[in-house]
């Protein structure tokens, strides 16, 4: 079967992220797993693509979302996890603003309960307003909330920083949004 790259790159996503056991894949407690595996899944699933596309992929991909392991055998997600796993990212104090991007359906429960991480691990925030719009065009007109990271984490909360320049932690109250 041909298929897109992009669709290739969701199926990865949903395979490392969520459903290795759709692809008979084993993640370790970081998340990887070997890039054989993978090809075998992608085999057995009938997706034409080979060790060199799936390179192409991982480095092409928009967002950076998937890692290889320095040797080249093992794959990963970068972030975006609802299987559990433990990513190992840095803990890192945040600069005093980061942003949210979302949409206006949301923002009754985002008043009441601040931001929760929904399926995934951690909530995810933007470092600037420009990539948080488009984290938030991807579900309709975007609106960026304004996150007051720095009173946060001086009140104790911890932020994670991915290689990719995402920023995690664990709940927002609402307390720290502003405006909304
Ligand atoms: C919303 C993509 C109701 C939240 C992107 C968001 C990003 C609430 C949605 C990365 C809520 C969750 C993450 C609450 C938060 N009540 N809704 N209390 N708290 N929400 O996809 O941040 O393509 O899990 O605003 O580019 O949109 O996956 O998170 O709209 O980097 O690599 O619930 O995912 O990257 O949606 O996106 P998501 P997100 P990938």
């Amino acid at each position: 079967m041909m298929t897109d790259d992009k669709t290739l790159s969701k199926t990865m996503s949903l395979w490392l992220r969520h459903r290795p056991d759709a692809a008979g894949l084993a993640l370790d407690d970081a998340g990887w797993t070997d890039v054989d595996a993978v090809l075998a899944g992608l085999a057995r699933k009938q997706i034409a693509c080979g060790r060199e596309r799936l390179l192409s992929i991982v480095e092409n991909s928009d967002k950076q979302r998937f890692e290889l392991s320095a040797d080249g055998t093992r794959i990963r997600a970068r972030q975006g996890h609802s299987v559990d796993v433990e990513l190992g990212w840095p803990q890192v104090a945040p600069p005093e603003f980061l942003y949210h991007g979302t949409v206006e359906r949301f923002l009754p429960a985002i008043r009441t309960e601040g931001l929760r991480p929904m399926q995934r691990h951690h909530v995810h925030l933007s470092p600037d307003q420009e990539t948080a719009t488009i984290v938030g065009s991807r579900r309709g007109e975007a609106v960026i909330l304004t996150i007051r990271a720095g009173t946060m984490a001086a009140a104790g909360h911890i932020f994670f920083l991915t290689d990719n320049g995402v920023w995690l932690t664990d709940h927002v109250p609402p307390d720290y949004l502003i405006g909304i």
